[in-house]
């Protein structure tokens, strides 16, 4: 029998949206619990899980965290077009370009982004979102050279979407903010990396993505999280939150 899934989630939050993603392209029925991450955890949710942060996944008698570690033990438990199983043919190499784009995504341009909404100088705003742009030029966009429109030449979302997809809708729908991200960015991407560009808007086109994106509030958080950090910095105190890698 297939195990029960229950999902314990907030909807702002980028690394459980990635969860969500992975379940709905895997077709799988599950529930969704809120968790109010703006305010201490209930001692109901601590003792699912302890450290208080979402993602969790209740999956049969297990408690799973770490959205990058759930997506993949999704991808494996249930084979599709996520992600192909070591012993299939080409299997092991599709497993090592996903991860390696994943990190090299993760590891040398998002960081940058999300770096530029959380900065409060504009001129440091412009500068880090250039940086941004030229990362992706980078170091990401040769590895986009095949997509069509998913990695690899896949015409399905791989795990590489599942996990990069919510960060990319911000990447794409904030700069329409003033303020959080310059509106160069979009426009900058689609003239200096095509395929980036091509790519990121195929990826978050995506029902699977698009189904519990808000973009309303995740603006909101994000604008309350900048002014929180503000005020931290302001006041001399130890900063309040966890950083920008949550935005
Ligand atoms: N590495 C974790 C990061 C999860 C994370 O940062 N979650 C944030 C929300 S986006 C959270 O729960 N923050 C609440 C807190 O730190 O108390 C993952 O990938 O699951």
């Amino acid at each position: 029998m297939a195990p029960t899934i229950t999902l314990y989630t907030d909807h702002h939050c980028p690394f459980a949206h990635r969860v969500q993603v992975a379940l709905r392209e895997l077709g799988l029925k599950f529930e969704t619990c809120l968790v109010d991450i703006t305010v201490p955890r209930t001692p109901e949710y601590l003792a699912i899980n302890p450290n208080g942060m979402v993602p969790a996944l209740v999956y049969g008698d297990l408690v799973l965290t770490e959205s990058g570690l759930i997506c993949q033990f999704l991808a494996d438990s249930y084979p599709s077009h996520l992600l192909k199983a070591s012993t299939e043919a080409a299997g092991a190499l599709q497993r090592f370009k996903i991860g390696y784009f994943v990190d090299t995504y993760f590891g040398k341009a998002h960081p940058l982004f999300d770096s530029t909404v959380f900065s409060n100088e504009p001129d440091a705003k412009m500068a880090l979102a250039t940086q941004y742009i030229e990362a992706i030029v980078r170091h990401v966009e040769p590895l986009l050279g095949d997509a069509a429109p998913f990695l690899g030449g896949s015409n399905r979302p791989t795990l590489a979407e599942v996990l990069t997809a919510p960060f990319l809708l911000r990447v794409l729908m904030l700069p329409k903010h003033d303020g959080l991200v310059p509106s160069f960015v979009p426009e900058t991407l689609k003239r200096r990396a095509p395929n980036s560009h091509r790519w990121a808007q195929a990826a978050t086109a995506e029902k699977s993505v698009t189904a519990i994106w808000d973009e309303d509030l995740v603006v909101k958080r994000t604008l309350e999280r900048i002014e929180k950090r503000k005020a931290a910095t302001y006041s001399g105190g130890n900063e309040v939150d966890k950083g920008p890698s949550q935005s």
